[in-house]
């Protein structure tokens, strides 16, 4: 006989309609999400969830960062739950599964455990972290930052938007305060299930990615002084240009990152030009560097190198330069022991799984400094994500959440 949940699966089918109904929340403009952390898309999307999980039986929990914690109680209430989760926050042109796949699949675990008749020995807590995007506030993972005690909430509520709009007001207008004070949970384990948003996963044809580390990021923000000025009457020797500055950052970024390879990226996603008219020189050049490394020598290089030559190249031009580090973790370690678990599980299952260190970074990479955590990973079409054409297939997205289940009840143990 085997034993209880020894071949069990979720159900694939209500697991994609999940993610097909959620993305119909805060859709973008080419197939994906714009539904960016604190609008009010965000918030359709926070009590679409709460629905699911009010009709799963869970009670709710939410923090003061907006953090929500979906409880399913086990058979022994003093047990430190296992936790599961992601984010339901996008990218402004984001796919439909970055993120809402770990949540969306934590909530299938529930809805398979409940079909089963099966308890388990510890709580499981589904959860949606607040803001993991760092798009319209930064930094990435905010609110699992300040629930590991990384960020002060005072921090975090002062982070401001493009618009200027404070993250703890926008909390506040879409009433998702909650009561509960952050960081107070205490986790037996974490899982957080992801696609993997790059392309090793496909092209090594694998079901599963066996997350064992997460690269280590900075995200450096500089602001470059030039002097506004007519583009077209003004010399080129009486120019200060900061737009210039910046191309030539953006090379020097691009080298260092080469000069590191392998296992080193480096990039901007992000500029603001002042007053960003076309015929006037910028005043004001803002953008933030995005530079990341498994190896914790070459990132901290990466960095001086950067923080070094920058100035040099603003002062050849005349133009001003600062730089305020706006996101950073260190690379992290996943625990041994749950990377087995989910090993073992891939195994159990039949599916083809390998070792994978994760290019981005994630609300576990925030778990594991208070507790054991380690991810899944699915593949991704041709490794693409933060970008609207994101996809995954419905057997992708099931054999991780088979996974999830196996991992999820080994570790939270069935009760007698
Ligand atoms: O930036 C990241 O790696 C994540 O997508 N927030
Ligand atoms: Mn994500
Ligand atoms: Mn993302």
């Amino acid at each position: 006989m085997a034993a209880p949940g020894e071949n069990m699966r979720v159900n694939a089918d209500r697991l994609w309609d999940s993610l097909m109904d959620m993305a119909k929340i805060g859709p973008g403009i080419a197939g994906g999400n714009n539904r960016q952390t604190l609008t009010d898309s965000d918030a359709e999307g926070r009590r679409l969830f709460q629905k699911w999980c009010d009709d799963a039986g869970l009670t709710m929990g939410v923090d003061t960062m907006g953090n929500m914690f979906m409880t399913r109680a086990g058979e022994d209430p003093e047990a430190l739950p296992v936790y599961v989760g992601s984010h339901l926050d996008t990218q402004p042109t984001g796919g439909k599964y970055d993120g809402v796949l770990g949540v969306l699949s934590g909530l299938e675990v529930i809805r398979s455990l409940n079909d089963l008749g099966i308890r388990t020995r510890h709580p499981i807590v589904v959860t949606n972290w607040t803001n993991e995007e760092g798009a319209r506030f930064a930094p990435a993972m905010l609110a699992s930052g300040v629930f590991a005690g990384v960020h002060s909430q005072d921090y975090a509520y002062g982070r401001k938007d493009p618009e200027g709009k404070t993250f703890g007001e926008e909390l506040k207008r879409i009433g998702w305060i909650g009561n509960e004070e952050v960081g107070a949970r205490r986790m037996h384990a974490y899982f957080e299930y992801h696609i993997e948003q790059g392309p090793i996963l496909e092209a090594e044809k694998k079901d599963i990615g066996v997350v064992t580390h997460c690269q280590g990021l900075w995200w450096l923000e500089f602001t470059l002084t030039g002097r506004e000025a007519h583009t077209g009457s003004t010399p080129m020797n009486l120019r200060v240009n900061a737009g210039l500055a910046m191309a030539r950052i953006l090379e020097m970024v691009q080298a260092v990152a080469m000069e590191n390879q392998p296992g080193a990226v480096g990039g901007v996603g992000q500029v603001f030009f002042s007053p960003n008219s076309r015929n006037v020189l910028p005043g004001k050049v803002v953008f933030t560097v995005d530079i990341r490394s498994p190896d914790q020598k070459k990132l901290d290089g990466m960095r001086a190198r950067i923080e070094a030559e920058a100035p040099k190249i603003c002062e050849a031009l005349g133009v001003g330069c600062s730089v305020e580090a706006v996101g950073h973790f260190d690379p992290v370690t996943f625990d041994p022991t749950l990377v087995a678990t989910v090993r073992k599980a891939a195994e159990d299952l039949g599916y083809s799984h390998m070792n994978i260190i994760s290019g981005a970074g994630h609300d576990a990479c925030w778990a594991a400094k208070v507790a054991p955590a380690t991810m899944i990973m699915c593949p991704c079409v041709n490794g693409l994500s933060h970008n609207e054409a994101e996809d995954i297939s419905k057997e992708w997205a099931a054999a991780g959440a088979d996974v999830l289940l196996h991992a999820v009840i080994e570790t939270a143990g069935i009760a007698e």
